[in-house]
């Protein structure tokens, strides 16, 4: 397969004015007319246009058909000569939307018609300029049979509309905003609609319309509800007003990914619209309110100013992300939301950015775009984003962005672009973060520090690499922090020479210093103590941190910090030294322990009763287990999952002794008979209720706790951290409640994705023979992502006594799994076979066993590009 260049990229030689598209829809041969005015830009008379899986009917050039010698065809695009400046090319293209089966380009979902077009799908409707820097105005006219398609919509407003002969009818649609074709959509079929209203604050009235099936009906609230407060919240905190007058969303059930911001038509994975508290738990929630503002936030980062290309991803994804997660930090909670994105990173960037696929945030090259939705393009790019609010500030943050839209509002452009206004706006030179833009990896920051009691002087020094060397360019660094009394928990007062002063101010909360180069110190002055460092408070900057500290000052800061993130951070450090002690003790066949101090500030957590219950929660968590890899691995250790599964099963069980009667107390303490509400404080309740759950269910006295849980049956969160509390015992009793959790909600495909998803994550000694019997399940579909990823996607991700078991047989299953999924859908294959790019990690008999795997999926001959490009890379 070719691969594509950012190096490569030319401006294009031709505009397109306007596109008029009329579709004729038909289950299997849906005709595409579509007529696009052109106007020639440069001296290259070749027009190449691209198109896939098509069968070209016609092409028309200002009114003259075309023979078969005055193009040329290839299964990928198709040439002409035009020497003309201006003229108009009518091309018919028949699709097959019922056989698409890749749901990119227009396709059918449980009967209805949706299209998904970005990135590269607008392609394999018709034959059209694929690129984001095409920017033109649509009309699109939809002729489908009444009774099939009681709804025929696209972006734009609705200009036309009536019946027509045969049982059809027929709509026109017209966006009045030049758009790239990867915003195009069309959704047809027979769904009900939920309105609702949104008054701008220019006083307009928005329609707010979201599309389901209906026996969806009871479960829009929250989405709707989750719209009007991203709309304000933009209009509040970024002053983007929502530019049409109907904002549509439609929710359907098969996906690739969660959403998609098509202009003024929203297509949506039903997962992030449809929730109700029977049905779905505070992460979905939270996720439904998320995405929703996610995807209206695009409409200004992503389709009022869109991407030069698709290397420039990042400019909106991780500036979109950036912005949700603001949005979501002001609903709830700020402090959490921090560290749950935090956590985030580390367990899925980090590592995808120390193996083979690590790419930078601006890629320079892919073989397959699809395959660049990544966490490091969106959330280490979210992460850089934020830099530049943390240096200049959000009033300097929002003067930027004022200046971006001011300058490109209307264009295509690059992530170059946006820092320009970011430094043009606050009169700075933000040239270094370019640095953040092309080098992959994970930066390591080392910190030392040497009080000098005579001089009161505090010196800290500060060293940069990447990927383990100091060869890179340098990178803008905010460092966030202070320096505690271990006295008396307050910050300690200090001075700056007048230099340092330069490099270090203070923030909201704490003191910024910028570093800008390999090494760098700087010099505390009149420090009456020896202090301890809170450092990178609220995470500021996406690095691994190197600091000797002592574990009586992780435990200091683990109790008062009063920065919420170091403080959670400093438990996790102990919590971590703790579980690679353990690690090390099982493979040294020693025994393992609890550490006095990692347990000192369990104790302090647990009893703190002024701290916010979700933090507690989170303070009484260990770290993920992928968190734990990307540690050992830092420390060039290799990973032997036996050894991981003891140490938690270990760590679990001994906490839960430890602190049995704090852990019930709190658990009691939690219970409510109020109705379910989605708001900060009922969720954290549940959060810390359903965690200190989970540690009783490992204690026998404490066990009927989860039954008693699951028969109140009060809502989705409640009832499902019952059954994850049961998923490690292999008993009657576990089988019998999911026997009656299949039988309420066998009906309701999102529930059911829960259902397969538990028992894909079962880690008891039967995990292989489940999973296999999973996919033979009746109502397991490899044609529905959402299906494929909760049954392969969860057991390659999260069940690591399955996948990783030391027969091979789990990676053997997995395999053949993403083969047969291959060859339906590409896309989600390509995620589903990501778990082997990681095998360098693990121990010689484990490595072995991937990589065979990998070389059979290479030696099948017949992989698509997708999953092509991750196994060959994965193998170099
Ligand atoms: N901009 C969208 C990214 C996307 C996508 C969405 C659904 C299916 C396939 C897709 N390919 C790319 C989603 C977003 O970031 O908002
Ligand atoms: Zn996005």
């Amino acid at each position: 397969p070719k691969e594509i260049f950012l190096k490569d990229y030319r401006p294009l030689d031709f505009e397109i004015e306007s596109v008029d598209l009329t579709f004729e829809l038909d289950p299997s041969e849906t005709l595409v007319t579509n007529r696009m005015k052109f106007v020639r830009k440069t001296d290259q008379s070749q027009l190449k246009l691209d198109g896939e899986h098509l069968v070209l009917v016609s092409i028309e050039k200002d009114g003259k058909i075309l023979d078969q010698e005055d193009f040329y065809l290839t299964e990928t695009d198709l040439t002409l000569n035009c020497p003309e400046q201006q003229f108009e090319l009518v091309v018919k293209t028949r699709i097959n939307p019922e056989a698409n089966t890749r749901l990119e380009g227009l396709y059918r979902s449980s009967g209805n018609y949706c299209t998904q077009c970005e990135a590269e799908g607008f392609r394999t409707i018709t034959y059209y300029l694929d690129r984001p820097d095409c920017l033109s105005y649509f009309t699109t006219k939809i002729i489908g049979d009444e009774c099939e398609n009681k709804v025929l919509l696209s972006n734009g407003n609705l200009i036309e509309f009536g019946e027509l002969e045969g049982g059809k009818h027929f709509a026109v649609w017209e966006d009045p905003h030049k758009k790239p074709c990867y915003l195009f959509a069309l959704v047809a079929g027979n769904l009900e609609v939920v309105e609702g209203h949104f008054e701008t604050k220019d006083s307009r009235r928005v329609d707010l319309r979201l599309y389901v099936q209906e026996n969806n009906l009871d479960k829009c609230d929250h989405a709707m509800a989750s719209l009007k407060k991203s709309m304000k919240w933009d209009e509040e905190r970024f002053g983007l007003i929502y530019d049409l007058d109907v904002y549509m969303v439609v929710a359907v059930d098969d996906f690739n990914m969660g959403a998609m911001e098509n202009k003024g038509l929203n297509v949506f994975n039903s997962k992030f619209v449809l929730a109700k508290p029977e049905t779905a738990t505070d992460v979905d929630f939270e996720g439904i309110e998320s995405v929703i503002a996610h995807e209206y936030f695009h409409n200004w980062t992503g389709n009022r100013v869109t991407c030069r290309d698709w290397f420039q991803l990042t400019l909106k994804e991780g500036l979109t992300i950036f912005r949700d997660q603001e949005f979501t930090s002001d609903m709830l909670s700020p402090a959490v939301k921090r560290i749950e994105d935090v956590k985030r990173l580390r367990s899925f960037q980090f590592p995808e950015d120390a193996g083979p696929m690590s790419h930078p945030i601006q890629p320079q090259s892919y073989i397959e775009m699809n395959n660049f939705y990544t966490m490091t393009v969106y959330e280490k790019g979210a992460e850089v984003v934020r830099l530049y609010q943390t240096l200049l500030g959000r009033d300097g943050f929002r003067k930027g962005m004022d200046l971006y839209f001011d300058r490109f509002d209307g264009q295509a452009v690059t992530v170059e672009d946006f820092r320009n206004a970011m430094a043009d706006a606050n009169q700075r030179d933000l040239s270094q973060m370019h640095h953040w833009y092309i080098q992959p990896g994970t930066p390591k920051v080392t910190v030392t520090k040497q009080y000098d009691a005579g001089n009161k002087t505090l010196s800290l020094s500060f060293k940069q690499t990447l990927n383990g060397k100091q060869e890179h360019l340098p990178l803008l660094i905010p460092v966030v922090f202070d320096v505690l009394s271990p006295s008396n928990e307050a910050a300690l007062s200090f001075s700056l020479s007048e230099v340092d002063q330069s490099r270090c101010s203070r923030a909201d909360n704490g003191w910024l210093f910028e570093l800008t180069k390999h090494d760098e110190s700087l010099v505390l002055q009149g420090v009456e103590e020896e202090g301890y460092l809170s450092l990178f408070r609220g995470f500021s900057a996406p690095i691994l941190l190197d600091y000797a500290c002592t574990q009586d000052e992780l435990v200091a800061l683990a109790s008062y910090d009063s920065d919420s993130f170091v403080r959670w951070e400093s438990i996790q450090t102990l919590a971590l030294m703790n579980l690679i002690e353990n690690v090390q003790a099982v493979e040294d066949n020693r025994e393992m322990v609890l550490s006095e101090y990692y347990a000192k500030a369990l104790e302090s957590n647990l009893a703190d009763t002024s701290l916010d219950l979700a933090l507690k929660s989170l303070a009484i968590t260990l770290p993920d287990e992928s968190y734990l890899q990307e540690a050992l691995s830092d420390k060039g250790m290799l990973i032997n999952t036996d050894s991981i599964l003891a140490v938690y099963g270990y760590m679990k069980q001994t906490i839960a002794e430890k602190f049995e009667s704090s852990l019930l107390a709190i658990y009691q303490q939690m219970q409510s008979s109020e109705a379910y509400r989605y708001d900060k404080d009922a969720i954290a309740h549940r959060m810390l209720k359903n965690r200190c759950l989970n540690y009783l269910s490992k204690l026998p006295a404490q066990q009927d706790w989860m039954q008693t849980q699951f028969d109140q049956q009060s809502n989705m969160t409640d009832v499902f951290a019952a059954l994850e509390a049961m998923k490690p015992y292999d008993s009657v009793w576990k089988k019998a409640n999911l026997a009656d959790f299949y039988h309420k909600w066998n009906h309701d495909d999102l529930v059911l994705d829960k259902w397969f998803a538990l028992q894909a994550s079962d880690q008891s000694d039967s995990a292989l023979d489940l999973v296999k019997s999973l996919v033979e399940h009746a109502d397991f579909h490899y044609t529905n992502p959402n299906r494929a990823r909760s049954v392969l996607g969860v057991f390659g991700r999260m069940n690591m006594k399955g996948f990783h078991h030391a027969s091979g047989e789990g990676y053997a299953f997995l395999a053949s799994e993403v083969l047969k999924l291959d060859k339906i859908n590409p896309q989600v294959a390509a995620r589903i076979v990501s778990p082997f790019t990681q095998w360098k990690r693990y121990d010689v008999a484990r490595q072995e066993k991937m990589k065979s795997q990998l070389t059979k999926l290479i030696e099948s001959g017949s992989l698509s590009k997708d999953v092509y490009e991750i196994v060959s890379k994965s193998l170099k």
